[in-house]
């Protein structure tokens, strides 16, 4: 069911582990799909809707007359959407909502000598498109994840896309959230031809600033292709779950935790850090059993057996906590007895989840936390979606006369030292006329 990696003794017998490499991710080759992207991207640079109705048609087999969903169809899917998913929903926005309005930040005020100030501030970017995926499970809480921060950084034009299913409008849950935000640009395009649409606009979509959330192999492609000529949130790949236990950790709960993440896709990574054998041979039986009774046991299993899943046993929690900080998980659990102290040693994870009552699955939805996360090992230097991911810095320079003419010196030296005199002539003339 899943492989097991044994570290013991390895390196008390001297050897040099390369910790990264212990568990490789499943191949996402986004440059092989660059080539595939390119001439999409190009078409509908070239021909906008119609390149994208035509790819549309041809990838998701389905033709959209009007790319533009209209009013009246995000109205009724908000209407007929189930009260208890409505509240649901409404629950997971406001606390998404209350965490991002915490965590927007003040513009900074500074003085650096007396009369020169220099502020930082935080500017919205202008018009952001926002992809969400149909596929396989359409994730409509994906709708929340990037609308709410975009919402609360202030950005005044939002836009979203996502793929049409067989009636030629993206899917109703979809539809129903954007409508219960307030977003009313929606579009049923998908794929590499809608991440094109929205860089390049086309009849009746201005182009965007910026494009976040995830999607398949294509669609990342095509987000890298493109930035550049727009802002991109990190690239998404398959989902990845890494939890780092001990004995106190219940195997229950820690299966179940590998399993839902393992329900994403047959690509994602669920692996299993642990200095405790009994641990370890708990987890695998629950797994076994676990997995029978779960609606996508095919894709589960799949996942857990894939080369990019595993139990790795371990020394001690040390050479467990430095094994999942090289790994650099999407998501990051910690059931340890100390989990709260560990969890602050840990400098590379998507998003790190502290104790029994933490799970993943609670952040997928209603933590106030994001779940558009850097896979693949990004997270040693990109960090999840947030409010922050939507503001740009913007210094801003305001000096008197006296803070110029008390600096202009320095500024002469350096411009001269730079062989550029025209910088520091442009200082002096202003005092020697
Ligand atoms: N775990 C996914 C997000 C998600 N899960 C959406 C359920 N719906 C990637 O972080
Ligand atoms: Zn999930």
């Amino acid at each position: 069911m899943i492989r097991r990696v044994d570290l013991r003794g390895r390196v008390a017998a001297g050897e040099v582990l390369d910790l990264q490499a212990l568990v490789p991710r499943a191949e996402f080759d986004v440059e092989k799909a660059l080539d595939v992207v390119r001439p999409i991207t190009e078409a509908v640079r070239h021909r906008g809707a119609d390149a994208i109705r035509e790819f549309g048609a041809k990838f998701d087999h389905v033709a959209v007359t009007d790319l533009r969903v209209p009013a009246e169809a995000l109205k009724t899917a908000l209407e007929e959407l189930d009260p208890a998913i409505r509240s649901a929903f409404e629950e997971s926005i406001r606390r998404v909502r209350e965490v991002s309005e915490d965590e927007r930040g003040e513009d900074v005020h500074s003085e650096p000598a007396k009369g020169g100030r220099v502020t930082q501030r935080l500017v919205p970017v202008q018009r952001v498109g926002l992809y969400v995926p149909g596929g396989r499970a359409p994730l409509s809480s994906s709708v929340v994840m990037n609308v709410v921060p975009a919402q609360v950084a202030g950005v005044p034009s939002l836009a979203v896309a996502s793929p049409p299913q067989q009636d030629g409008l993206p899917h109703p849950t979809i539809l129903a959230v954007c409508e219960l935000l307030g977003i009313d640009e929606v579009y049923a395009m998908g794929g590499a031809q809608a991440i094109a649409g929205f860089a390049y606009g086309f009849e009746g979509c201005r182009k965007v600033n910026m494009i976040t959330g995830p999607g398949n192999i294509y669609v990342v492609a095509a987000k890298r292709l493109l930035k550049g000529q727009i802002g991109i949130d990190s690239e998404a790949g398959p989902t990845e779950i890494a939890v780092l236990a001990d004995d106190t950790a219940d195997a229950g709960h820690v299966a179940a935790d590998l399993i839902s993440q393992a329900e994403h896709d047959p690509m994602a990574a669920s692996v299993l850090v642990t200095p405790s054998t009994k641990l370890a041979d708990e987890v695998e039986a629950q797994l076994i059993k676990q997995v029978q009774n779960t609606k996508h046991a095919e894709r589960i299993t799949e996942a857990l057996s894939g080369e990019q899943s595993g139990i790795v046993l371990v020394d001690d929690l040390d050479q467990g906590t430095a094994v999942v900080d090289a790994y650099g998980a999407e998501h990051l659990e910690i059931q340890t007895a100390d989990a709260e102290q560990r969890a602050e040693t840990i400098n590379n994870a998507g998003a790190v989840f502290i104790g029994a009552w933490s799970p993943v699955s609670l952040g997928d939805y209603c933590a106030g936390s994001n779940h558009v996360l850097p896979t693949a090992g990004c997270a040693c230097h990109s960090s999840g979606l947030s409010v922050r991911s939507f503001l740009k810095a913007m210094h801003v320079v305001n000096y008197t006369r006296e803070a110029l003419e008390d600096v202009a010196g320095h500024v002469v030296t350096l411009a001269n030292a730079e062989d550029l005199p025209a910088h520091g002539a442009a200082i002096t003339q202003r005092f020697t006329q």
